[in-house]
């Protein structure tokens, strides 16, 4: 593969790059740069410079880099660039990538402090050292350590509930531009993923043009990256990307749907539509036979009723069979957070809360919920404050009052959310958790088990008669930390068998079990608790979050068991 006068000159500058780390002579690194300008800004054919021999009398060439240019224009690559590069540590030419930080910076830290990677760079930033460094200082380092952040922040993805405050602020400003007819959020963010690649805003109007304006406008963009006629883009502080496209008022709902996704949702629309005689984009449905009307659509719902379907909710388009669902009638009847009547899996000041037990039965009671479950950490997750048997045995004493005080209508359930063990076992003697109401067993250590003793190990412990709900089920905390390895097929079974619940823990950075679970796992029988796992009293409204992780898992409410009224849950847990 060859490279173009572009693709060199990134080489050159890279090689100048490389010699300076290196601390080379100026005028050998001037050299390079110089090529690469020469490059950019030439209009000759670079072919014909070469083949004539004149590439060499080009002011600051010279014959030993024409030979070098000539040779990456011929192999696509070059020798002495690649020894070159692999003389550096692997990592240091990221630490140039850093706004601020060049060659000469990166070689006293590499020097001095030898750092050779991003990582590296920021504990020492961090611990303080890089202040100290000669030509250095508290500001260089506190802005190192920003544009760290930003370039993580750059090619991240964001948690829902991250984007969710903007999506609100944006929608509202934008529905009350006279210009806009309607204005909705669109792509993965409506679909209710657990994280947002970009965020898609569609809007309906005759007058694009103000409303452009209007957006690439507004406080806290970082970066506007585009401001077209109908479609800008920009980066806003913190590093999301927002897309706004604006469409005539007759497009917008099929562009809504277009846009709203997923890929694997449209190609089967697509191909539905095609089977009608009708081509699908987002600009509309066009019949094929030209004499024919093009169908309109005054809501989404006649988008799909043009292609004879049911409104699919957003939440469900991601090409798992619900457009069948939609021919069959078949869709299901989608959990609300309306139906939920009190949530299991919540810590107060005992363990690692930061709410008392009283400021929990309140903030519970004002929700308007029956039950709480109150679930502090077992005793061998001392670092989070672990409850020894004396206290828990006080903590269920304490609750037993409360609940006898008539001070909240609102039902206290006592409760531990309990290590599972290494092998599987449970951190209370069952004597203890026999006078629990609701035993929640979780993993918080030995995330490293192979996959066999992992899943032997929950299984174990979702087979232990006292058991009622398993938290957390993987581990996983989205954009940071990946799930332990575990069989879910065989735990799920495991869940079935014995008659336990699953949690969806609703903490936003949780949301596992994964939504693409559910439907498997409650087909089997298998009932979901929406559990907030709160640390905090506000942290109850974090349910939101699990139910509407829920409805993309297509749970219905008789398959949640937090949906069930306190007589029936107590039931359940065979506290009656
Ligand atoms: P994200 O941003 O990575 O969280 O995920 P999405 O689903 O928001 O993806 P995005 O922003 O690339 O595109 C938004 C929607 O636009 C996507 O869900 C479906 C539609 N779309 C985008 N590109 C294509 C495409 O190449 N083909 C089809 N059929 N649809 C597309
Ligand atoms: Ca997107
Ligand atoms: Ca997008
Ligand atoms: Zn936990």
């Amino acid at each position: 593969m060859s490279l173009d006068a572009e693709g060199i000159a990134e080489v050159l500058d890279e090689i100048a790059r490389i010699l300076e780390l290196n601390g080379e002579n100026p005028f050998k690194i001037r050299a390079y740069h110089n090529g690469a300008r020469f490059l950019e800004s030439l209009t000759d054919d670079l072919d014909e410079l070469i083949a004539s021999g004149r590439l060499a009398e080009q002011p600051g060439i010279g014959e030993a880099l024409a030979d070098k240019i000539a040779a990456l224009r011929r192999d696509g690559r070059l020798d002495f660039h690649e020894k070159l590069r692999a003389s550096l540590p692997a990592g240091l030419l990221d630490i140039l990538t850093i706004p601020g930080v060049g060659p000469k910076k990166t070689r006293a830290l590499w020097k001095e402090l030898g750092i050779t990677d991003i990582p590296g760079l920021q504990a020492a930033c961090q611990e303080g050292r890089v202040a100290t460094l000669k030509g250095f200082g508290e500001k260089t380092q506190a802005r190192i350590l920003d544009g760290i952040r930003n370039r993580e922040a750059y090619g991240k993805r964001h948690l829902w509930a991250a984007v969710e405050p903007l999506v609100e602020t944006l929608l509202k400003g934008l529905r009350q531009l006279p210009q806009v007819r309607m204005a909705e959020a669109a792509g993965s963010f409506r679909r209710n993923r657990e994280t947002v690649g970009d965020l898609d805003v569609i809007v309906g109007s005759d007058e694009p043009r103000p409303i452009m304006d209007w957006f690439v406008a507004r406080p806290g963009i970082a970066e506007v990256t585009a401001h077209g006629e109908t479609k800008s883009s920009v980066r806003v502080e913190g590093g999301l990307q927002v897309d706004l496209r604006v469409v005539p008022p007759a497009q917008f709902f099929f562009a809504l749907h277009h846009f709203t996704g997923s890929k694997d949702h449209n190609v089967a629309m697509r191909q539905r539509a095609l089977s009608m005689g009708l081509s699908m984009s987002e600009w509309g449905l066009a019949p094929r036979d030209p004499g024919a009307k093009p169908p309109q659509a005054a809501s989404e719902r006649e988008v799909f009723a043009a292609l004879g379907l049911a409104w699919v909710p957003p939440e469900l388009r991601e090409g798992h069979g619900e457009i069948d669902a939609a021919e069959a009638g078949a869709l299901p009847d989608l959990v609300s957070l309306a139906d939920l009547r009190g949530a299991f899996h919540n810590h107060t000041t005992e363990s690692d809360g930061k709410s008392t037990l009283e400021q929990m039965a309140a903030a519970a009671e004002a929700l308007g919920w029956e039950y709480l479950s109150i679930n502090d950490h077992s005793r061998t997750s001392a670092y989070a404050g672990g409850l020894e048997v004396e206290r828990l045995l006080r903590q269920v004493d304490a609750i037993k009052a409360l609940n006898a005080s008539g001070k909240f209508k609102v039902r206290i359930l006592s409760g531990s959310e309990v290590d599972i063990l290494r092998d599987g076992s449970l951190d209370y003697p069952d004597d203890i958790l026999a006078k629990l109401d609701v035993v929640v067993v979780s993993v918080h250590a030995g995330f490293t088990l192979d996959e066999d003793e992992q899943t032997a190990r929950l299984v174990r412990a979702l087979e232990h008669p006292l058991a009622h709900i398993l938290g957390h089920a993987t581990g996983r905390l989205l954009l940071q930390r990946e799930p332990y390895k575990v069989n879910l097929a065989k735990v799920i079974d495991a869940a079935a068998a014995n008659g336990k619940s699953i949690e969806l823990n609703a903490y936003p950075r949780r949301l596992d079990l994964d939504w693409t679970h559910w439907r498997r796992a409650a087909e089997k029988g298998v009932l979901c608790s929406i559990n907030p796992d709160a640390h905090l009293a506000d942290h109850l409204a974090y349910v939101r979050h699990g139910v509407n992780v829920a409805r993309k898992g297509w749970l219905t409410k008789g398959q949640v068991l937090n949906t069930r009224p306190l007589r029936e849950v107590l039931r359940w847990l065979g506290r009656r």
